[in-house]
């Protein structure tokens, strides 16, 4: 009798302590017709703005990919601009209902802030630095001042790099990116820091982009990730296989203009993937051609990395680690079946 009453008292404050999203993305995300995704204020080639307002990049085709799974509708999202201070409390405050915005995988947010999906990005913190400053390696920057964002890994990365280097530097740290490449670009610091292909993007608004160079060294792991909120599993499962659908798409040579074709294809894998076979996407509250949905409207891993960050682009990034595994990268998707 105690028991059952000691129970039933925890299971009320558990819904009045904040548990109330708790499996229920799916259902708000239907009521109002789009999905509500948090991206960075402006990051070429990850999620950025045009002048009309229309949002490109790899994470914002993560966001469009997601909104092509639950309706078959790319277009049926609104981007919230988040800087990396404010971006988890968003999250965890419902006002968004997924944040893809080049963030960190790490155990603390991992456990603090919500449940990441996967890895959308391989990354590792870098440092750009002036040619007049003739540095060639980050060892040398005794006594910097480097130029950083708040509320990132970035600052906590530098403080361990420099530590355990026995190095001094100041940072000059601003909220705002494009307050960090202004400062940096007007000479206020000596380096600029951040993820590897955040520089890239950077780089490409400086006043004069080839006078400065990237230093060799990688402070760091940056696996850069979607994540939702905790304690809605389905919500999970379907930014999770939304990632994972793009990928395995890339490996079973699926394409956005091949895909309905595919759809006769004799492979069991590829009919699976894309839902001719098996009742998958049900699983998750899905149609089953959520998958076929997700392509045609926004292309694989591959083309969408292309498109936004890869070689041809103003960032120029080899694919590298984010390479397929069967291709000798890191990009290992689990199977659908
Ligand atoms: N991956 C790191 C850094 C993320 C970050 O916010 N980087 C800055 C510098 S590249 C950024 O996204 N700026 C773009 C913006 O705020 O719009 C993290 O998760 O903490």
């Amino acid at each position: 009798m105690h028991l059952i009453k000691t129970l039933a008292v925890s299971a009320a404050l558990a819904t009045t302590a904040g548990l109330v999203h708790a499996d229920e993305t799916l259902d708000a995300v239907k009521g109002k017709g789009f999905i509500q995704c948090g991206v960075s204020q402006g990051l070429p080639g990850f999620s950025n703005p045009d002048d009309q307002g229309n949002w490109t990049g790899l994470d914002v085709d993560f966001c469009r990919a997601m909104a092509a799974a639950v309706f078959n509708d790319a277009e049926a999202v609104k981007f919230t601009p988040l800087s990396a201070k404010v971006r988890f409390t968003a999250l965890t405050s419902g006002e968004i209902d997924v944040l893809a915005r080049n963030t960190t995988w790490t155990m603390s947010r991992d456990s603090d802030f919500g449940e990441f999906v996967g890895v959308n990005y391989y990354d590792g913190q870098g440092f750009m630095v002036p040619k007049a400053l003739e540095v060639s390696s980050a060892i040398e920057l005794d006594g910097a001042a480097v130029c950083t964002n708040t509320g990132t890994t970035t600052e906590l990365n530098v403080a361990d790099y420099f530590r355990a280097n026995n190095l001094n530097y100041t940072v000059v740290a601003f909220e705002k990116a494009d307050e960090v490449v202004a400062a940096y670009d007007a000479g206020r610091c000596d380096v600029y820091t951040t993820d590897r292909s955040g520089l890239a993007a950077q780089r490409t608004k400086l006043s004069k982009p080839d006078d400065h160079i990237v230093l060799p060294e990688i402070i760091s792991k940056e696996p850069l990730g979607p994540l939702v909120r905790h304690g809605d599993s389905q919500w999970g499962d379907i930014a999770r296989w939304t990632l994972n659908c793009m990928i395995n798409a890339e490996e079973s040579g699926i394409t956005q203009a091949n895909a309905g074709d595919m759809a006769t294809s004799n492979d069991p894998n590829i009919k699976r993937i894309l839902g001719v076979e098996g009742d998958l996407g049900g699983k998750i509250g899905l149609e089953n051609g959520f998958c076929a949905n997700v392509v045609t409207a926004v292309g694989n891993y591959g083309e969408s990395y292309d498109r936004n960050v890869g070689p041809d682009t103003p960032l120029k990034l080899e694919r590298g680690v984010n390479a397929l595994w069967s291709d000798g990268g890191l990009l290992y998707a689990a199977p659908q079946r």
